[in-house]
């Protein structure tokens, strides 16, 4: 189960056309399609993908015609992600390896649409140990907000924003 919801999170938000599949302007692609395609799904395993993903990755439209990731996306789609006044402060859990060159530049974007952001330390520690030795940075969010930084929150509760320049950023431990 959990080598399909990564699957799928490669299909829905990297690279729909390795199963041939293409998703929409807003990034949905049809549930029977997806199911014909890839091998060893059915409705009932993507649906319980769906209710039990432990980052709850994914959405049925309203319908349950059509399915899409909440965010992470490196192709161009427009999720509809709401716009929203950030918390003083959010993290962001890196690796010690990338600390040097996020003082310089700031948070990137690097493959993905937007710089994930979390509202909490352990949920960013989390995120940070995928990369290797985890690292915090507290981000100044809502400064940035008010010096006219956009913000936006997914349905799965990533903060999203474009770039966090270096300026914006505090480290923690
Ligand atoms: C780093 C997972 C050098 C950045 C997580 C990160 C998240 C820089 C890496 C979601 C940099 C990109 C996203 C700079 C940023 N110099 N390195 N100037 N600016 N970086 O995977 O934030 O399990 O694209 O710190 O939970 O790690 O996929 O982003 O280490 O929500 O659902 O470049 O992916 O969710 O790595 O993770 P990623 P991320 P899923």
């Amino acid at each position: 189960m959990k080598s399909t919801s990564k699957f799928l999170s490669l299909i829905l938000r990297h690279k729909p056309q390795i199963v041939g599949l293409e998703l929409d302007e807003h990034g949905w692609a049809e549930v029977d399609e997806l199911i014909s395609r890839v091998k060893n799904l059915d409705l009932a395993t993507l649906e319980q993908i769906v209710a039990t993903d432990e980052k709850q990755r994914y959405s049925f439209s309203a319908d349950k015609k059509l399915i899409r990731a909440n965010q992470g996306h490196s192709i161009p789609v427009d999720v509809e992600l709401e716009q929203l006044k950030p918390p003083e402060i959010l993290y962001h859990g890196t690796s010690e390896n990338f600390v040097a060159s996020i003082k310089l530049q700031g948070l990137l974007k690097k493959s993905r649409l937007y710089v994930h952001l979390s509202g909490d330390i352990e949920t960013a520690t989390k995120v940070g140990r995928r990369h290797g030795k985890p690292k915090i940075f507290l981000v100044e969010s809502l400064k940035m907000f008010n010096d006219g930084y956009k913000f936006f929150r997914s349905i799965n509760g990533v903060w999203l924003t474009e770039h966090v320049p270096a300026k914006y950023l505090k480290e923690s431990f």
